[in-house]
């Protein structure tokens, strides 16, 4: 395939409502969409989903356009395509920059997808159209507003919770949201807030009948994570830790982890999220798809791709309306008996919403042929 043309949408939404993590608060999610166009005037869409704080990541959306305009862009304008894949080898000789990469590779798949006529989700091989899914809930004022945060979405029909918690908000919370709720799925995410030294909360934790805990400690902390799992019972899921298939087998082979949070941007895009998904397929781990409080866009991506066989726990893929008032694509997910339905057109199955590209991002054009 021949590139003519790269345009990107820096974009900001305003949440329906703040986000508190152990990270801090985000009451706007920013993302870039790129927009990649071949010779035949095909589009492809990539999202950009870096946070603006190197908190999460050590990306930030300015990195990633610098790496995006200085490094991959360059690289990839001059270069012979036929295949995605082609692209992650084009990339392997940068170094890191998974969510810069991988903005720009999901817009080749889509970009592929639409030449072959064909939807992601058919090209990633697909094993249902409708969708299971969960929500990640941000950490509360108190007990009370979070059982009544969480009443609401399961009223809504989400299958399955994950509570946002951080030293102080944990055990009291999990244990109120327990108790109201006896057979839910329930799982916790500390983002990195703790240490070995809060073993005890840990142990506590383990009698409540969580799914998993995700990423309890710091994001190196393969053998800290380890010697927690051996002390509880409850599989402990990575995230953070997370940034290829090697941290997948790093993390297996140590004992820290049995489940994987699979971000496609995290790992530097679909290709190498597909390894991922194969190595945990071979190895019976639980595997299911993380969010990044994506557009339209990046939802889509994430519906077709957790929709193949080895996925088997429901993902941080909610409806839009969870997310924004209003989002950049023509069409909308909403949850139906707590499932979203897999797009079908082809590519991503999603079109760009101009008049709000217009009303929440700024234009820029990366390169022209
Ligand atoms: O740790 O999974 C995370 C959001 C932002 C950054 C990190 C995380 C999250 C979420 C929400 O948990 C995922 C979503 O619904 O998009
Ligand atoms: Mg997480």
């Amino acid at each position: 395939m021949n590139i003519t043309k790269i345009e990107s949408y820096h974009v900001q939404l305003p949440l329906v409502a703040p986000f508190k993590t152990s990270y801090g608060f985000l009451s706007h999610k920013a993302m870039d969409i790129l927009v990649v166009t071949d010779e035949l005037g095909n589009q492809g869409y990539g999202e950009l989903v870096a946070f603006k704080q190197p908190d999460y990541t050590e990306e930030t959306l300015e990195t990633a356009r610098l790496i995006l305009a200085n490094h991959l862009i360059p690289l990839l304008v001059q270069s012979q395509i036929t295949h995605p894949d082609d692209v992650t080898r084009l990339f392997s000789v940068i170094r890191g920059n998974w969510m810069a990469k991988s903005s720009l590779e999901t817009a080749i798949w889509d970009l592929y997808a639409k030449r072959h006529k064909k939807s992601l989700a058919e090209l990633f091989s697909s094993q249902t159209d409708k969708l299971s899914v969960g929500v990640s809930i941000g950490i509360q004022k108190s007990v009370q507003d979070l059982i009544e945060v969480v009443s609401r979405y399961v009223a809504e029909g989400y299958t399955r919770i994950k509570l946002k918690i951080a030293p102080n908000q944990d055990v009291s919370f999990v244990k109120a949201v327990r108790s109201h709720f006896p057979d839910m799925l329930l799982m916790v995410d500390a983002n990195s807030a703790y240490d070995l030294d809060s073993l005890a909360i840990f142990k506590e934790l383990d009698t409540y009948q969580l799914s998993m805990i995700e990423q309890p400690f710091g994001y190196s902390d393969f053998l800290e994570h380890a010697e927690l799992q051996k002390n509880i019972e409850t599989p402990i899921c990575l995230d953070e830790n997370i940034r290829s298939v090697e941290d997948v087998m790093l993390g297996h082979r140590l004992g820290s982890l049995g489940a994987v949070n699979l971000k496609i941007s995290r790992v530097g895009g679909v290709t190498q999220a597909q390894k991922i998904v194969e190595y945990c397929k071979n190895n019976g781990l639980g595997l299911w798809c993380g969010g990044m409080f994506e557009s339209g866009v990046g939802r889509a991506l994430n519906l077709a791709f957790a929709s193949q066989e080895g996925f088997n726990f429901p993902g941080d893929i909610s409806a839009s309306t969870r997310y924004f008032k209003e989002d950049i694509i023509n069409e909308t997910f909403e949850l139906e008996n707590g499932r979203l339905s897999v797009p079908k057109e082809n590519g991503l199955g999603v079109t760009l919403n101009k008049a709000m590209l217009e009303k929440y991002g700024h234009y820029h054009v990366m390169y022209v042929k």
